[in-house]
């Protein structure tokens, strides 16, 4: 399904798609089973642009459209999930924070390095008590008034996050805390460097999937950044968040496009081979069956996706087409990852094929960057107008 795709964008996804097939399907069983990726491919993912899309090129990205973002998350998530996060976590949610809210300073400072990935970032917005009602975080910062006289107070940041994405190989993280004490709107942003003293990253280990993927714990104790490291004004760290996120959502959905696409092929492949009662399994309707649940759960998930990509080409609002995109196109990874393990009987329960896995990566995307009932509600407000929220 090409839907007027350009030769520009129908090239990067042909070049992702065979790079990816060469550098990283041959590795992810095993990434999986080490619970980390090679992070070697990292820069070599960088040179091929991966990290630098929708960066502009005065800050060292490639540019680009978000057509061409949402195929190579599609790419990204049919060969490896856990590589989509590292690449639309640092790139996406940090590296577009500090484009559209961050200092002039800043974003010479970190663009250049988070597009060529010489930096990694994380998000660190989710902590042990709020995670869909982010607005309560409870991590603070405090403007130190012993800071030197001629420049602005230093703040001392406090708190804890919880399953941060690269959260222990990010160089960067956008930690959101709170400045005082009126909920959303007592929310501001900061840059901290992962290696400034009371930074503490410990990895959680034994998730279902996304194994290859550093997931962390942060601990803030007595962080101190300059003011310089604020992102954004005191008190708008929330919608900065909120904003990232439906960038964000795209990024997910797209994966998750990626994840249903493979498990189309792996299924088609796979049925059309086997053999049972004298013939290939692809000729039972009911295999059949499954298989067209999952290619049209493929093509709906993509058009939502596209449409949504298309809408922030446009600089129109696209807030909860991100939402439905992701709500969809999450919803049906795993049911096509469920499907496509149907297809492959036992076969399908091991690590033989790559079904399982895209089932333990799918089973994530309705969880994180605002779970399936998050997007329902936000899809629900906009469509009645009331609040489920308040
Ligand atoms: N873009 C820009 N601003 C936004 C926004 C968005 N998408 N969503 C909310 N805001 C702004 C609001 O406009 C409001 O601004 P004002 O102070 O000027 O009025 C402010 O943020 C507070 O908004 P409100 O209190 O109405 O929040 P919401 O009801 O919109 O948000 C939910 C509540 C639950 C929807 C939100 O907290 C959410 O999305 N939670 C899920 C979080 C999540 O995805 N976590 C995963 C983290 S990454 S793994």
């Amino acid at each position: 399904m090409d839907l007027s795709l350009t030769e520009e964008q129908l090239a990067f996804r042909d070049l992702a798609r065979d790079f990816l097939e060469r550098e990283a399907v041959p590795h992810r069983m095993q990434w999986d089973h080490d619970e980390s990726v090679d992070l070697a491919i990292v820069p070599k993912m960088a040179q091929l642009g991966f990290f630098g899309l929708t960066i502009p090129e005065e800050y060292g990205g490639v540019g680009g459209d978000y057509v061409t973002y949402s195929l190579a998350m599609e790419e990204l998530g049919r060969a490896d999930s856990a590589l989509r996060g590292i690449v639309s976590v640092s790139s996406g949610l940090v590296g577009k924070s500090i484009l559209f809210h961050g200092s002039e300073e800043q974003k010479q400072e970190w663009l250049p390095q988070l597009a060529n990935a010489t930096k990694l970032g994380c998000f660190g917005l989710t902590e042990p008590g709020t995670g869909s009602d982010a607005g309560n975080l409870t991590s603070r910062a405090v403007a130190d008034p012993s800071t030197g006289s001629g420049r602005a107070a230093d703040w001392v940041i406090n708190g804890q996050k919880l399953f941060i994405t690269n959260g222990t190989w990010a160089d960067v993280a956008l930690v959101f805390a709170r400045t005082s004490d009126d909920g959303p709107r007592g929310v501001t942003a900061f840059l901290v460097p992962t290696d400034s003293p009371g930074f503490e990253a410990r990895e959680i280990k034994g998730k279902l999937g996304l194994r290859g993927q550093a997931t962390a714990e942060l601990f803030l104790h007595d962080v101190r950044v300059p003011d310089a490291a604020r992102l954004g004004e005191v008190g708008k760290g929330f919608k900065i968040a909120m904003s990232t996120l439906d960038k964000g959502r795209l990024a997910v959905a797209s994966g998750c496009v990626g994840i249903v696409q493979g498990c189309l092929e792996a299924s088609v492949a796979y049925a059309t081979q086997r053999q049972q009662f004298g013939k290939p399994i692809a000729s039972f309707q009911l295999v059949q069956d499954l298989i067209a649940d999952i290619s049209v759960d493929a093509d709906a998930a993509r058009l939502l996706a596209w449409r949504c990509a298309d809408l922030i080409d446009r600089g129109e609002p696209y807030g909860i087409a991100a939402s439905k995109a992701k709500l969809f196109a999450s919803e049906a990874a795993v049911r096509a990852a469920n499907n496509a393990i149907q297809v492959h009987g036992g076969a399908g329960y091991v690590d033989d094929f790559p079904v399982a896995k895209y089932l333990r990566d799918a089973r994530v995307m309705t969880l994180y960057e605002g779970t399936s009932q998050i997007q329902k509600l936000l899809i629900g407000r906009d469509e009645t107008g009331i609040s489920a929220f308040v």
